[in-house]
């Protein structure tokens, strides 16, 4: 090829497509497409992806100029290696065409319905896991017609199969979320039943949701990544992901339709994912949302440069050892201990640059799961909580939308607005700290009198005032 050459299927598939995939990003693009198409070349089975995207066309655009193809990148620090994955055989975007996508999924031949449409994407109330009937998809999807949502488009489609005599897929959740599957099966039942009592009762009864965990660090492809594997590779591809070595996916083995022989790369299967899955957003996504409001407020752009500060290797070594690990029961064969120093060798891998802004996205949605379990159960044993609530106030500096220079955040996250109107409405931080706390979306979780939450939360808030995020990093860990 020579070096403007778009990379391009090299084969046709010899396999049907038997999986429907919701939301083709980078994550799902940087595993599950390369388990599965590792699961095909050892064992066999239709298991080609359809992927869709339930908002923009960017994935199809790329991906199907490539008949499908694209490389998946593993940085390690210090060498990369390159695969192709051809696992996808079609991308629809639902908004174009949501018939096309209903059609794929009741396909006889589909047996997996799988998502990767982040915290946000299940339309639920963070703090209660019930749908969200008041959100624009959700309120469209139950009023009827071509569905918006995720959600929707499972519940229509489980639906069409009903009424044509064919068997349930199963639908499973790739998302970090606490008990992903149950959540899922909870909004898909609660938004039957808003339709048709009978198919409610069908899905619950016939359709497996197994709960899943899932790991890789696989950060937003940049310009500079495709212009990197253009030099080496010779070839232009648009729609390749980089990611870290490390992988793991824990899965709860229900599927009521069958499901590849995923077994390479870190595979376990269980009869309950819920220890790993704490272990997981705890130790990890909890201290990785720590780097990112942390360390977008000090003016580092991204997780390696975070950690390179020792103040902020520190803060993790920290979180980990007086709150977080405490209130982790350890899965069957998992040292805690060494889990966490190799999440922070994760963190530390240079060729990863995975922003920090990146991570602070969504923080209204990540909390709870993240941050406020560990924080309840400190508070129920009385052990420290002061640098879960370094976190909190950080993430309430960030949603301001203005840094500690006075320049304007970016701030992405479905209640963007109403945060930055909270946080501009006060004057003393004592007051800020009640009013984001009042925020039962988020904060429903905490106990009622919640008023050494209150009372640590306003005084590390005004720590980070008084002498600025850095500053009050080297506080705590002093
Ligand atoms: C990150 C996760 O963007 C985020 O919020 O914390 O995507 C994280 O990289 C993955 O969960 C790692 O498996």
């Amino acid at each position: 090829m020579n070096k403007s050459q778009r990379l391009t299927r090299q084969k046709p598939a010899s396999f049907k497509a038997g999986i429907v995939h919701l939301g083709p990003g980078n994550f799902f693009r940087a595993f599950a497409a390369v388990y599965t198409q590792e699961a095909m070349e050892d064992s066999g089975g239709d298991w080609g992806i359809v992927a869709v995207s339930l908002k923009s066309t960017t994935a199809r655009d790329q991906l199907l100029a490539q008949g499908g193809a694209y490389t998946s990148i593993t940085l390690s620090p210090s060498d990369s290696r390159t695969d192709i994955i051809e696992s996808i055989v079609d991308v629809l975007v639902a908004p174009e065409n949501p018939q096309s996508v209903l059609d794929a999924m009741s396909q006889p031949s589909i047996r997996i319905v799988s998502l990767t449409i982040t915290e946000k994407g299940y339309c639920h109330d963070p703090s209660t896991g019930n749908l969200n009937v008041d959100h624009a998809d959700i309120a469209h999807d139950i009023e009827g017609g071509a569905p918006r949502s995720a959600i929707g488009f499972i519940v229509q489609a489980l639906a069409l199969r009903k009424k044509a005599g064919l068997a349930p897929f199963t639908v499973m959740s790739c998302d970090n979320l606490p008990n992903n599957g149950q959540l899922t099966k909870h909004v898909v039942l609660q938004l039957a039943e808003q339709q048709d009592a009978q198919l409610a009762q069908w899905i619950d009864e016939q359709v497996s949701f197994p709960s899943t965990m899932v790991d890789r660090i696989a950060p937003a492809t940049t310009e500079h990544d495709i212009e990197q594997l253009r030099l080496q590779q010779g070839y232009i591809d648009l729609a390749c992901v980089t990611h870290e070595d490390f992988r793991e996916w824990v899965i709860e083995d229900n599927f009521c339709a069958g499901r590849p022989n995923w077994k390479t790369g870190n595979v376990q299967f269980v009869e309950s994912v819920t220890g790993h899955e704490l272990k997981k957003l705890r130790c990890l996504n909890g201290t990785h949302s720590a780097l990112a409001y942390l360390g977008y407020l000090a003016g580092y752009e991204t997780i390696a440069d975070t950690v390179a500060d020792p103040a902020f290797s520190q803060l993790c070594h920290k979180l980990w050892q007086t709150e977080i690990i405490p209130t982790v029961p350890a899965p069957s064969g998992v040292n805690l201990q060494d889990y966490c120093s190799t999440l922070l060798e994760r963190y530390r891998n240079p060729a990863i640059r995975h922003r920090t802004w990146q991570i602070a996205m969504d923080g209204s949605q990540k909390i709870p799961q993240r941050l406020l379990g560990t924080l309840c159960d400190n508070l129920i044993s009385n052990r420290p909580i002061d640098g879960i609530a370094l976190v909190l106030a950080a993430w309430m500096r960030y949603v301001s939308g203005v840094d500690e220079n006075g320049n304007e955040i970016d701030v992405r996250d479905p209640m963007a607005t109403q945060l930055r109107t909270l946080a501009s409405s006060t004057a003393t931080a004592e007051e800020t700290v009640t009013l984001f706390l009042g925020m039962s979306a988020v904060f429903g979780q905490l106990p009622k009198d919640s008023s050494r939450v209150e009372i640590v939360l306003t005084r590390v808030y005004a720590s980070l005032l008084e002498h600025g995020t850095k500053g009050a990093v080297e506080l705590y860990v002093s």
